[in-house]
């Protein structure tokens, strides 16, 4: 019993601790750090998880039903009927109206997530095999954010989900977020923001999240994209807005992006 709860807190402290990252025997998804996830984690947890449960109770209860009812010793002549028109229209009509309850919801939080308001900040995600690069196109800022092997981790940084340069963007403000690849489909996903998109080489998809809560988050490149598609992962730190004024000035002058311009073209560098 004692072992019981020691595993129980453990658990939830452990959960409340780290917010923002997978923590051992968790259930369920990561904290919501954006109104997105609090909507996507609400209709997960109150209304898909009721009708699943009530739906597997209820074929669980027809199964033990028709075991016990059926069984050969309590119906030695079986019915050999084969059709029923009021239970076939309510098998099908009941279903129906099911995923219609279920679609009204998903397509608001679908529709919602695909219009992006208007952008305070906009950085560009490019994929790698296997890193990620980062451009802030307004601050002609550009750097590269690999993941931090195991060896040289330091206290509080996650395995497989530390990198050496993280995004930073200000609390509270809406960042637009521009995907792309350069030589395979990578995607571009946090968790807790709600966020996942494909990265494509040659083309550009565009997402957005605001993030609540000043804090580290930990996502991973969702698209399997080759040997090391497991240690490319994404961290994006939120800062308040002064100490994002800060970051800025010092990575204008760290990363700063320098253009090699010549008569016929005109190429990034970094
Ligand atoms: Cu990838």
């Amino acid at each position: 019993m004692k072992k019981f709860f020691y595993i129980f807190f453990g658990i939830f402290l452990t959960q409340n601790a780290f917010a923002n990252q997978p923590v051992d025997w968790q259930l369920g998804f990561q904290n919501a750090a954006s109104e997105s996830m609090r909507e996507i984690v609400a209709f997960h947890d109150k209304l898909l998880l009721p009708i699943i449960i009530a739906i597997s109770v209820f074929v669980l209860f027809l199964m033990l039903y028709a075991c016990v009812r059926f069984r050969a010793s309590a119906n030695p002549n079986p019915s050999k009927r084969t059709h029923n028109v009021t239970v076939e229209v309510l098998w099908t009509l009941i279903p129906c109206l099911i995923l219609i309850v279920m679609a009204v919801p998903s397509f608001k939080i679908l529709y919602k997530q695909d219009t992006i308001p208007k952008a305070d900040l906009t950085i560009k995600a490019i994929g790698y095999q296997w890193y990620w690069g980062y451009e802030y196109p307004d601050e002609n800022i550009m750097f590269d954010s690999y993941m931090i092997e195991e060896k040289d981790l330091k206290a509080n940084q996650p395995r497989l989900l530390a990198v050496d340069n993280e995004v930073v963007v200000p609390v509270d403000k809406v960042v637009k977020v521009l995907i792309t690849a350069n030589d395979v489909l990578h995607a571009w996903a946090l968790p807790s923001f709600g966020v996942k998109r494909d990265a494509v080489p040659g083309r550009i998809n565009e997402t957005w999240f605001k993030a609540e809560k000043v804090g580290t988050y930990y996502g991973q490149c969702s698209e399997l994209c080759g040997i090391k598609h497991a240690f490319m992962p994404i961290t994006v730190k939120v800062v308040s807005e002064e100490e994002y004024e800060e970051w800025l000035s010092e990575a204008r002058v760290k990363f700063a992006k320098e253009e090699i311009e010549n008569d016929k073209l005109k190429i990034a560098s970094k």
